[in-house]
């Protein structure tokens, strides 16, 4: 594998071989990456990438664009099956690009919106100031309680009094089941447009093992890399009624060619979820989170919101007076990778964090199951206990790469 790039470029073929290395003997935990399926790599390094074929499917500016739109058509009719949604765009290049379609789409520049914001578990394109959608728009923020749990009542209360045109309902770091239902009776009261942020839990959504915001949402956006275990990539859903003018914000509005090859392998994951087998995937992450937080909390630590209930748990460093920096890095030293993470009311900047979020879904395609969340978990904690001891370290770094050894991410 790879031997045209190494022919081509020994530089970059150093630092991709070192990357393979890195996958294969280090653990996995942040919880928005994963393992993507062989099929998916062919499927973004084919053909498919040669081609132009700006416009939808049947309505091209380019010629010879016949088989790209079989593939965007059976994509699209994929993503309606899984998600039973009315209409799907697969075209947009992320997670990021996505929200843009949707808030292009419905919004005027200084429409107030409401989202969690960053340091709740929201994304950076839920309306923070850095981004453009914070730039754009003028963000409230969905009230949290102090044990991390969403709190819908306060929620609904500064909703009625705020009046945003558009609720974002979905987050990059949050443990618990949101309550999709909820958030469309605030929405319904106040003539409020509704957004779901699907792109960490699509692929539990996808085999039912979590609620779906769909039909009742008027858009719901997901990335399909996370636990979806696809491309890199973005798909917009929306009701029938905003079918038209969501299309045009994406091309021309926002972007231009599509990457057909990414979509070719969206159409390749989306057929995938479908199956039995995706529905045992998804359930196995569950097992694992569930187990992960369970072996954790036994060995002393504490987990916001007491545990979790989808593919990731956040590690609460308080009490233990530690940081969520120091613990990524120390992590790191031993090949365990996570990443740290503001918790609610964190006395420490973004930088620094109180917190660490840990994720499943990449360790679960590996083949490891809850067995192997009980010896991981001891790893964690026996890093950041003996985390000066810079002999032990090195000691366990080894440990970490026997493991992870025999459960190969890849082979060439
Ligand atoms: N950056 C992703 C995450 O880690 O959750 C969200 O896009």
């Amino acid at each position: 594998m790879y031997e045209e790039i190494k022919k081509l470029d020994p530089f970059s073929y150093k630092f991709l071989m070192k990357e393979f290395e890195r996958q294969n003997t280090t653990i996995e935990l942040i919880a928005s990456e994963n393992f993507t399926y062989k099929a998916i790599l062919e499927a973004q390094g084919s053909i498919f990438t040669n081609k132009y074929a700006e416009g939808y499917p049947g309505k091209r500016y380019y010629g010879g664009c016949k088989y790209y739109d079989e593939v965007e058509r059976i994509a699209i009719k994929r993503c309606k099956e899984v998600f039973k949604c009315e209409h799907a765009n697969v075209q947009a290049h992320s997670g990021t690009q996505a929200n843009m379609a949707v808030y292009f789409t419905v919004l005027e520049k200084g429409d107030k919106i409401m989202a969690m914001s960053l340091n709740q578990g929201g994304h950076l394109s839920h309306g923070h100031k850095v981004n453009f959608s914070g730039k754009f728009y003028n963000r409230i923020s969905i009230e949290m309680r102090e044990d991390g749990f969403i709190d819908y009542d306060k929620t609904e209360e500064k909703a009625i009094k705020e009046k945003p045109k558009l609720i974002v309902v979905g987050a990059s770091s949050y443990p618990r089941k949101i309550d999709f239902k909820r958030f469309y009776k605030i929405a319904k009261k106040i003539n409020a447009i509704l957004l779901a942020d699907i792109a960490h839990i699509a692929g539990l959504i996808a085999a039912e093992l979590h609620p779906n915001p769909n039909p009742y949402y008027d858009f719901v956006t997901t990335t399909t890399h996370k636990t979806l275990r696809g491309p890199r990539g973005g798909i917009i859903m929306c009701r029938k009624e905003y079918a038209n003018q969501l299309d045009k914000t994406v091309f021309p509005g926002i972007q231009g060619g599509p990457l057909m090859h990414v979509i070719l392998a969206k159409a390749i994951v989306l057929n995938e979820a479908k199956k039995k087998r995706f529905k045992k995937y998804q359930e196995q992450i569950l097992k694992n989170s569930k187990t992960l937080a369970k072996e954790l909390k036994n060995l002393g630590f504490d987990i916001l919101t007491g545990g979790t209930d989808n593919h990731m748990l956040i590690l609460d460093l308080r009490r233990k007076k530690l940081t969520g920096k120091e613990v990524e890095e120390t992590l790191e030293e031993v090949g365990i990778t996570v990443n740290k993470n503001v918790i609610p009311n964190d006395p420490n900047p973004p930088a620094i964090t109180s917190g660490i979020r840990i994720g499943t879904p990449a360790v679960t395609s590996r083949g490891m199951k809850e067995k192997e969340m009980k010896i991981i978990a001891n790893f964690i904690k026996e890093a950041i206990e003996k985390r000066n001891d810079k002999k032990f370290l090195k000691s366990l770094k080894e440990k970490v790469i026997k493991f992870a050894k025999n459960y190969p991410a890849y082979i060439l």
